[in-house]
């Protein structure tokens, strides 16, 4: 079977059942004027992953490998919308509100689309997720089941946010997950290390974590 040389010891799949989760890598967390600015965020740190992002997404597309993208967002009437998540904090524009990229975190909106040099290709599954995790209110599980997958490699934004807490959510679930170290961001960067190293430490107690040029290696 193939390997992953990973972090805290090797990744072990098979073809058959392994595939890419990108999470929320959109432009209300990327780009100025949308969600993440909203909370006070740096924005332009989430930008410097794109490239590496880019590279992992083409190499599960080069290997005839599924690819997920999430996207979090919320219906325009916001009934999956908890007003404990909407009033949290003090943002200065709440989820709803319109922004320069549409109404901040709403389906259909500008600024709730995947950032342009990381759109899914026609027939990618994109599901939109109302929590921080992608299996809460969504059909994230019942589309992995389908496509009978067992290992889960993971990218995207926030790393500690919606990254760390579908990982959890698939470890709970049985599957297998493994963190892309390069491809994934914080709007803190000690954060990002903190949550790899939680993953990987008590003997992969959440998964594994692997830099882009190991996992393409396998793949190829
Ligand atoms: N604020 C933050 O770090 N993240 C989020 O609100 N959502 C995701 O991580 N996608």
């Amino acid at each position: 079977m193939p390997v992953i040389h990973a972090r805290p010891f090797d990744f072990t799949f098979e073809r058959a059942t392994i595939g890419l989760v990108v999470i929320d890598m959109q432009r209300d967390f990327i780009e100025p004027g949308g969600f993440g600015a909203s909370l006070g965020n740096d924005v332009s740190l989430l930008q410097a992953i794109i490239p590496t992002t880019r590279r992992l997404i083409q190499g599960f597309r080069d290997a005839g490998l599924p690819v997920i993208h999430t996207r979090e967002c919320h219906r325009p009437d916001l009934s999956d919308l908890p007003p404990a998540k909407r009033d949290r904090g003090s943002p200065s524009m709440r989820i709803g509100d319109p922004g320069p990229m549409g109404r901040i975190l709403i389906a259909g909106e500008p600024g709730a689309d995947i950032i342009p040099e990381l759109a899914p290709l026609p027939g990618e599954y994109v599901i939109d997720k109302p929590g921080k995790g992608a299996f809460y209110g969504t059909d994230f599980g019942g589309h992995l089941q389908r496509l009978a997958l067992r290992q889960l490699v993971f990218a995207g934004v926030t790393t500690e946010v919606c990254v760390q807490t579908t990982m959890r959510e698939a470890n709970d679930r049985g599957y297998d997950g493994l963190l892309a170290t390069d491809a994934t961001e914080s709007y803190f960067p000690a954060f990002r290390d903190a949550a790899i190293e939680m993953i990987v430490a008590q003997g992969g107690i959440v998964g594994w974590a692997a830099p882009t040029d190991a996992i393409l290696e396998a793949l190829n």
